[in-house]
């Protein structure tokens, strides 16, 4: 592995060898590739340990502090990976250090600094009050929370315009589309209407679903989920938007004529030991 100097004598590695850095190139790359990301679509945070991130990065070391305008106290001093404002997920892969930057929630609450990348000026994504909110209210019902992703999952975001716009009908619908839905999110699908994104107030709402869920579907926009890794993140999102493809498959061969049944939920509930959101039956 690479080593580099930093000013300081200490020897450190080379962040472009950090694992948090290639599961960010792996997975914009992936969402570009599913035609989720186009242009600037789409943004990610990445909860860091400090000591992960001292090990690529002096941590003393901030390059520049930027203002955020809604209050990150409850993260103060906690580390983030995160997309920048603007940026491409395909162009990624090729610069990461121009597309992504390490932030650490400063002492004030307020702001953030920059420890690492937006190498031409750039600034977090303009869904950080989402995305920051979404982190607290996750880590108050699973402290193991580390991952929030924002893309256009095509299928789902179609589904925000042709079907009953309830959480009750859109889970239902997405959990019969597929057997795996039910164990893979017991919990649903929560739906918000639509809300100007970048905003507190999306960031709000959004925050107050995840308390319930980990997946919020933005109506004529897009999905948000979140996860303990990257993996089960993104897996999430997929298993979800799998099903939303199938829906559109079943519409086009002239609708739904049989499907599973509460019966068949209660017991594939049962054999995979998971407790399907009651609300939705
Ligand atoms: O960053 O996806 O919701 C671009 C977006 C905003
Ligand atoms: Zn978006």
């Amino acid at each position: 592995m690479e080593r580099i100097l930093e000013g300081t004598n200490v020897e450190k590695n080379n962040i472009l060898d950090a694992p948090f850095v290639k599961e960010m190139v792996e997975v914009t790359s992936n969402l570009y590739r599913l035609g989720w990301d186009e242009r600037n679509g789409g943004n990610i945070t990445y909860l860091l340990d400090e000591e992960e991130v001292a090990n690529y990065l002096d941590i003393n070391n901030v390059l520049r502090n930027i203002p955020m305008d809604f209050d990150g106290t409850p993260l103060k001093g906690k580390y983030f990976i995160v997309t920048g404002s603007g940026k491409y997920f395909k162009n990624v892969v090729t610069d990461p250090a121009m597309n992504l930057g390490v932030i650490r929630v400063a002492a004030d609450g307020q702001s953030v600094d920059l420890l690492w990348g937006y190498t031409d000026g750039g600034v977090p994504t303009s869904e950080l009050p989402a995305h920051l909110m979404s982190h607290i209210a996750r880590l108050e019902v699973d402290p193991e929370n580390r991952v929030v992703m924002h893309c256009h999952a095509s299928h789902l975001l179609a589904m925000t315009f042709s079907h009953e716009l309830t959480s009750k009908a859109i889970t239902r619908t997405l959990w019969e589309m597929c057997t795996e839905c039910l164990v893979v999110f017991p919990e649903g699908v929560q739906v918000l209407p639509w809300l100007i994104p970048g905003s507190n107030e999306i960031g709000e709402a959004t925050a107050e679903k995840m308390k319930e869920s980990r997946l919020i579907l933005w109506s004529y926009h897009g999905i948000y989920g979140a996860g303990k890794t990257m993996d089960e993140t993104f897996g999430l999102i997929e298993t979800a938007e799998k099903a939303a493809e199938i829906y559109t498959y079943v519409c086009a061969q002239g609708g739904i004529r049989q499907t599973i049944s509460d019966e068949n939920f209660k017991a594939l509930a049962e054999q995979f030991g998971v407790k399907p959101n009651p609300e939705f039956f």
